[in-house]
């Protein structure tokens, strides 16, 4: 079959990211025999006539639609992107009569809401390297698709979800075709880094989260030698800054460590970092294997250093690993970004003070501190219940895809805010959401990558901050 894949978002804050699912499955498709042809959206001027253009000049057979985000994650300036994909659903099918299905990420985390909004064949809930050719296969000889493992689909008005039974999983690190089917010097431009997988699965149980939902909660992990192969290649191909995306990076921390010697072995030319390591696993030899395999950043998810709140986020670590976490990183050289999310169940003013007082003390001026205020509640989760009993959630589950958020009920959203912003007065290396959001952030990325600066950016955040501050910016 002729199958055309469009990436559709199209969100480039806080930078586009490249989109990996669709390249992994725009390969598994191809590899199957089918001829495939892609779309990224991210840079697009007039995405639907990019789409009608696709659609008359391919004449694909089948189109297959990846979906990311379904907002920004932002209580204060809430952006929803799935009124687009409504938009994009639409247009192929007034101009053709070809299946559609819909994958990624989005989907994981809320299918059922997604496909009644969407009128669509169905849609890969998981790995779509492994479900989307054997879709194809069906598809292409008009054989049923209703009981196959790892697909949803919406008949007669109600929504069918077979459970991801297929067995089969590589632990072959995927080195997708980037080159082939994206604009690389215009995510290069933009500091965006090229994602890589190491495993997938998230084993934690964060009230809050939907990782487990979408990648399941037991860890499949990929074999070390060939992640560190596909670091060399993708470095050898010009695609140097290389960011793990692995929902956490330490756990399990003996496979971390044997990526990372892994990756010290073939002496590659990748500058690596990732953004989500936890606490509880993390120690001086883990750093130091990070630094000898060439990382150049790294992000520790902590949400708050206060335990009341880390336990009613379930987050399996104390303050204790947190100040600990600290004392490590103060030990070695590699750049450290801190992640917070205030305002989860439990969370007062004392804990927010608790918090803001562990970061002003702990972290590095040289290091960075990032805050997210209100938590989005996605069905299904723990959180959900939460609000539901404290009676911050009254809308259904199937109306949760327009974004709603959590802030505990013991502390009040403006005092948060103006709390914040307080800490982020005086500590230049501290950012919240709206300098995620920031309009300008696209020209400074544009910028830096002229001046010749790599990512991570955000080990600049202070420069950047005082410069718009000269410019009379308040951010
Ligand atoms: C790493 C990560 C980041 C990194 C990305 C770094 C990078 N260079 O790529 C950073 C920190 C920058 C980031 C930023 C954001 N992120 Co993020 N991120 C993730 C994370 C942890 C992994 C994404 C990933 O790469 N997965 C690996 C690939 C291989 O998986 P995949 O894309 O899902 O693809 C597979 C399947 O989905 C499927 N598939 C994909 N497409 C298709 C298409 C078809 C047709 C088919 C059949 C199958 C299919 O097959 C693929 C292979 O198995 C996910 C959570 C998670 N565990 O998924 C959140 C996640 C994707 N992010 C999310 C969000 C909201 C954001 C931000 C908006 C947050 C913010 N306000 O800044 C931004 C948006 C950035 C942007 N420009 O779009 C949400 C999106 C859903 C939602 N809730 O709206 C997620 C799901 C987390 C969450 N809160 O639920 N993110």
């Amino acid at each position: 079959m002729k199958i055309l894949i469009i990436s559709t978002n199209r969100n480039n804050l806080p930078m586009p990211v490249m989109p990996i699912g669709a390249c992994i499955i725009a390969d598994a498709a191809e590899r199957s025999g089918h001829t495939v042809f892609f779309l990224d959206l991210m840079f697009a001027k007039d995405p639907l006539a990019d789409i009608e253009s696709a659609l008359s000049d391919r004449q694909p057979d089948l189109v297959g639609l990846s979906v990311r985000n379904i907002d920004n994650n932002d209580m204060r300036d809430t952006m929803f992107f799935l009124n687009d994909l409504l938009s994009i659903v639409n247009l192929i099918r007034s101009g053709t009569g070809v299946p559609i299905i819909l994958g990624g990420a989005a989907l994981g985390v809320m299918p059922e809401q997604i496909l009644h909004l969407a009128p669509v064949t169905c849609a890969v809930v998981g790995d779509g390297e492994i479900v989307f050719p054997l879709l194809l296969e069906r598809i292409s000889s008009d054989k049923n698709i209703s009981d196959l493992p790892g697909v949803a689909f919406i008949e007669n008005g109600i929504f069918h979800r077979n459970s991801s039974t297929i067995a089969e999983f590589s632990t072959t690190c995927p080195v997708p075709d980037y080159h082939r089917w994206l604009n690389i010097p215009a995510y290069k431009s933009q500091m965006a880094t090229v994602p890589v997988q190491t495993k997938t699965g998230c084993r934690f149980k964060c009230v809050y989260c939907t990782y487990p939902k979408i990648e399941g909660s037991s860890c499949r992990l990929k074999e070390p030698g060939s992640i560190a192969d596909a670091v060399m290649r993708l470095a050898e191909d010009g695609l140097r800054d290389i960011e793990f995306v692995d929902s956490v990076f330490n756990a399990p921390l003996e496979h971390a460590m044997a990526v990372c010697a892994a990756l010290t072995r073939v002496k590659h030319k990748a500058r690596l970092q990732c953004l989500e390591l936890n606490p509880r696993d993390f120690d001086d030899a883990l750093v130091t294997a990070m630094e000898r395999a060439g990382f150049v950043g790294m992000g520790i998810t902590l949400e708050s250093a206060s335990d009341p709140v880390l336990q009613g986020l379930r987050k399996g670590f104390t303050s204790s690993e947190v100040h600990h976490a600290a004392a490590v990183v103060r030990r070695h050289r590699i750049p450290c970004a801190w992640i917070f999310l205030l305002g989860g169940p439990g969370e007062t003013r004392e804990t927010v003070r608790e918090t803001l007082h562990f970061a002003k003390k702990q972290i590095r001026p040289q290091d960075v501190a990032f805050f997210n205020t209100g938590i989005r509640i996605y069905p299904g989760t723990e959180l959900e219940s939460i609000a539901r009993t404290e009676g911050v959630l009254l809308r259904p589950p199937e109306e949760m895809l327009a974004p709603v958020f959590y802030v505990s009920p013991e502390l009040d959203a403006e005092w948060l805010d103006l709390e914040l912003k307080e800490a982020m007065n005086s500590q230049m290396n501290f950012i919240n959401m709206a300098s995620m959001g920031l309009s300008l952030l696209p020209t400074i990325h544009r910028i830096s990558h002229t001046l010749g600066l790599r990512p991570p950016l955000w080990r600049h955040t202070g420069i950047i901050r005082r410069g718009l501050r000269l410019a009379g910016m308040d951010v």
